[in-house]
């Protein structure tokens, strides 16, 4: 991977004391933003939110301190993109090519496109498309956009647009880890009714009432609105997070055993993460034509309570 010119990426992009690049220990370039309302930083690699703090709050995303910064790996916590597929690769191409588990966005540069910013408003627009190195695990030509706008919330919005001559499958999803004070002390609102599967098993069940996490969790919820909040006693701040473009939430936390499989968490960072994460999977993967286009928006907003 080519380092990136920080020099230009400020002169072209950047602006001083609101937009502002930087390289990060691997030489991969990171972008923060900061405005009256927030600051918010992004790394171009991934196209991967790492931080976000809403004035007077503190951080609203989890990063785990063993995440690995490296070409070709993902980048534990903060908002990773899972994308064309969420979860393991249902199709291939090549089947002597390892498909990365919930796609290759995450591990690719973006190219940034555009940078904007009034007195209250920072946006940054991404893009991602076909290379010889998709067609290699994907071979489909597509657009792939990515905006992140902050201002009193944060907004993500991917728009999946179909370039090739034949329509594909499309899973995907964002994948936010909140960083909460201790799992103990959270509850998840929003889910009452909703039908859930704990993966893998497929049976359906039905939440009743709040979620509070006792134990390793890997839910696929369909809730009846498009809103949900984690709450969090300790830290006495909500975080509301409200999508479109899709009727599915994963609720994930690894728990005590499963989380000792993953080298890049410590055996008690699942105290301190909750992962809610708006997706288009199973029933709710999309199909899109050619020329055809899908937006997946999440907006996330926190406050004291
Ligand atoms: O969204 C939940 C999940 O798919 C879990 O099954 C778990 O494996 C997690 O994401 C993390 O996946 P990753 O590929 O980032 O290790």
């Amino acid at each position: 991977m080519p380092s990136p010119d920080i020099p230009l990426l400020n002169r072209r992009f950047g602006s001083a004391g609101r937009i502002m690049f930087r390289s990060d220990e691997a030489g991969l370039p990171i972008v923060s933003l900061v405005n009256t309302y927030a600051a918010c930083e992004v790394s171009l690699y991934g196209g991967h939110v790492l931080d976000y703090r809403p004035a007077g709050l503190g951080p609203v995303l989890f990063v785990s301190k063993r995440a690995v910064f490296e070409p070709g790996k993902p980048i534990r916590g903060g908002i990773p993109i899972c994308w064309p597929w969420f979860g393991k690769a249902e199709q291939t191409v090549l089947p002597a090519v390892p498909l990365p588990l919930h796609g290759f966005a995450r591990i690719m540069q973006w190219n940034l496109s555009e940078t904007e910013y009034t007195a209250n408003t920072t946006e940054l627009r991404l893009s991602l498309s076909d290379s010889e190195l998709t067609r290699q695990i994907w071979d489909f030509a597509f657009a792939l956009k990515l905006r992140i706008r902050l201002e009193q919330h944060l907004t993500l919005e991917l728009v999946t647009e179909n370039r090739d001559t034949r329509p594909f499958d499309l899973s995907q999803g964002f994948h936010p880890y909140f960083r909460v004070s201790d799992i103990s002390a959270v509850s998840v609102h929003g889910l009452n009714g909703a039908t859930f599967t704990n993966h893998p098993s497929p049976q359906r069940e039905q939440q009743h009432g709040t979620l509070t996490l006792q134990g390793e969790t890997n839910r696929i919820y369909t809730p009846e609105k498009n809103e949900i909040a984690i709450r969090d006693e300790k830290l006495k701040r909500a975080t509301l997070i409200t999508f479109s473009g899709t009727r599915n939430v994963v609720v994930w936390n690894p728990w005590a055993e499963r989380i000792k499989t993953f080298d890049d968490l410590a055996p008690d960072d699942y105290t301190r993460m909750l992962c809610v994460e708006p997706a288009n999977l199973g029933d709710t993967s999309i199909t899109l034509d050619p020329n055809e286009r899908h937006t997946l928006r999440m907006d996330i907003q926190a406050r004291l309570t």
